[in-house]
């Protein structure tokens, strides 16, 4: 008997959750609509140095939280009508009612950038060197607060954000335009989902080139590979919220723009179930991470990426 192409992409999606917690999709969502998304992110700003504050206004005032995209400021919003080529592709639509169930739900979506090194105010360079999690938006101006700036982010959960939640959901991402290694591709550890959720910044040594020890610090160690995902115009990947993943700061002399989704799981059955059934560890924590300090500026200053 012949399997339908679909049946076969879903079970592929299920199955490569379960043993490597992410999923490549082997085919590029649309790349023309994502070339021309791409255009009309570009035609709304420049993404160089005049995204950033002066550092006097900065200094005068700092905001550490609430400086990500949020409802009613979410540049991506503004091209609803236009995210269908990602949203409705078959594949992924296929891929995400296997692993999340019918009535999924898009948590939230956002446009992210790696910001170049060459648009980089030397002050903002000083101020964060050395951080785990390189996220610009206390230095970005407030209007442009509806994308997410990034100098790279060390190996994290996606369940960081989400203190006393289970991992219920997964993560899509899309990459607007070919992504090469100096455009901070994302690293993925493979299989670091298998320990369940734990805290960032995690535990975590390098073994040899490209594997990585990585502990639990509940008494399990486990090897995981590094990869590097680079890819096409219109390449997609999902994770599980467990994965392990990074970004090196973008070394090229433009900025990486992608696009990340948040879907959560649906009421009925999800192929989910049985790959958290599968973890080792527990689904959910109240204390996600330890780096940040009261005010949400960076209290631990260390990077595990970007010595990958
Ligand atoms: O796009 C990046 O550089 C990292 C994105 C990421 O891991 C996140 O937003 O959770
Ligand atoms: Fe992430």
């Amino acid at each position: 008997m012949t399997l339908p192409s679909m049946a076969l992409a879903v079970t592929a999606a299920q199955q490569d959750l379960m043993l490597q917690g992410s999923h490549l999709f082997p085919q590029p969502v649309d790349p023309q609509a994502a070339a021309s998304l791409l255009d009309e992110i570009r035609a709304d700003r420049r993404f160089d140095a005049s995204l950033f504050q002066d550092e006097a206004a900065f200094r005068a005032d700092p905001q550490y939280t609430g400086v990500n995209p949020r409802p009613g400021r979410n540049l991506l919003d503004r091209f609803e009508a236009r995210l269908g080529f990602l949203e409705a592709d078959p594949q992924v639509v296929e891929a995400l009612t296997a692993v999340l169930g019918e009535g999924y739900q898009v948590m939230n979506r956002k446009i992210v950038c790696g910001v170049p090194d060459s648009a980089m105010p030397a002050w903002v360079k000083t101020l964060i060197a050395g951080n785990p999690v390189n996220n610009l938006g206390a230095f970005v101006r407030p209007e442009y607060r509806d994308v997410t700036y990034f100098y790279g982010i060390d190996f994290h959960q996606d369940l960081i954000d989400f203190k006393d939640r289970e991992a219920d959901f997964v993560t899509l991402y899309c990459y607007l335009h070919p992504v090469g290694r100096a455009d901070a591709p994302l690293f993925l550890l493979d299989g670091s989902h298998a320990l369940g959720a734990t805290v960032f910044p995690h535990d975590l040594r390098r073994a040899s080139e490209e594997v990585w020890t990585y502990g639990d610090r509940r008494g399990n160690e486990i090897p995981v590979r590094q990869r590097v995902l680079t890819g096409d115009t219109g390449f997609t990947a999902m994770w599980h919220p467990c994965t392990l993943h990074g970004t090196q700061p973008d070394a090229a002399d433009h900025e990486r723009i992608s696009l990340r989704y948040l879907l959560a799981r649906g009421p009925g059955p999800a192929g989910l179930d049985a790959v958290n059934a599968a973890l080792k560890g527990p689904l959910r924590l109240s204390d996600t991470r330890v780096d940040l300090a009261q005010d949400g500026s960076a209290a631990i200053r260390a990077n595990t990426v970007n010595q990958a």
